[in-house]
């Protein structure tokens, strides 16, 4: 991790906030991306109820257009949303980058990697939720299309065959480093866990790399801050 490598000093940065639900598998992206780079003592998370559909509100809207979580607020009022935007300015916050790439080559495949991993695998997994399950229940889910997530539930399962072929090539999905691609196909299998699709037997790549990344601190620390809620990932507040 960054903070054990680098000279930086985390302290010198202006604490951040981060609108988000604390076990929602997108939030989980940013949370791992913060735990990387040693910056979780830099951020206030507020909480946004995604069950009661806090991220719906006027008041969000006006934060975030695609009412969605998570979103960054930097001290200056700046807003950043999107997983892939708030990972690659906390990465670059130290002049270090780690998870976003260093050469061209690596930026380049880093961005690819995480975009087929939200078009082929955790988007596709989150429009089966919000479509062909009870999803955030009747409150929230004002529009559903049973077919159409049924649809993407197996797109999701064509997008883990895909990353159990990327990974029986290379250890990680951009290739020999654990990078923002890693993260983002973490969240897709976060999302799996959530809505009970399991990853086929036969990929044993996928699997084999899920348990390596259950190792990382980062990933053990974003596991802590839900056991410490007394809640597994993705599971609804009673
Ligand atoms: N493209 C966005 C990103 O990468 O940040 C998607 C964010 C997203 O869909 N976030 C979920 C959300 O707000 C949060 S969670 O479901 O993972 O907890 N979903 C609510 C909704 O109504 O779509």
């Amino acid at each position: 991790m960054t903070s054990s490598t680098s000279t930086f000093d985390v302290t010198t940065l202006p604490l951040m906030k981060i609108h988000d639900w604390f076990n929602g598998p997108y939030p989980a992206r940013v949370r791992i991306a913060l735990a990387e780079k040693g910056l979780l003592s830099r951020v206030e998370f507020i909480p946004v109820n995604l069950w009661k559909g806090e991220h719906k509100n006027p008041e969000f809207l006006a934060i975030n257009y695609s009412g969605t979580l998570p979103v960054l607020e930097l001290q200056d009022g700046t807003l950043l949303a999107e997983c892939t935007a708030i990972t690659q300015y906390l990465d670059v916050l130290d002049g270090s980058p780690t998870l976003t790439g260093q050469t061209p080559v690596e930026k380049g495949l880093i961005h690819m990697m995480t975009k087929r991993a939200e078009i082929e695998f955790l988007d596709a997994v989150s429009v089966y939720f919000h479509h062909a399950t009870p999803g955030l229940g009747p409150q929230v889910e004002l529009y559903q299309n049973p077919e159409w997530g049924g649809r993407m539930r197996d797109k999701a399962l064509r997008g883990m065959r895909y990353f159990d072929s990327v990974l029986r090539l290379h250890p990680f999905v951009a290739g020999d480093t654990f990078s923002m691609a890693d993260i983002a196909v973490l969240g897709g299998m976060i999302f799996a866990a959530l809505v009970n699709l399991a990853v086929p037997d036969d990929c044993e790549a996928l699997k084999a790399w899920h348990a390596r990344t259950q190792q990382r601190p980062s990933v053990q620390l974003w596991r802590k801050m839900i056991d410490d809620a007394g809640m597994s990932a993705g599971e609804q507040p009673t």
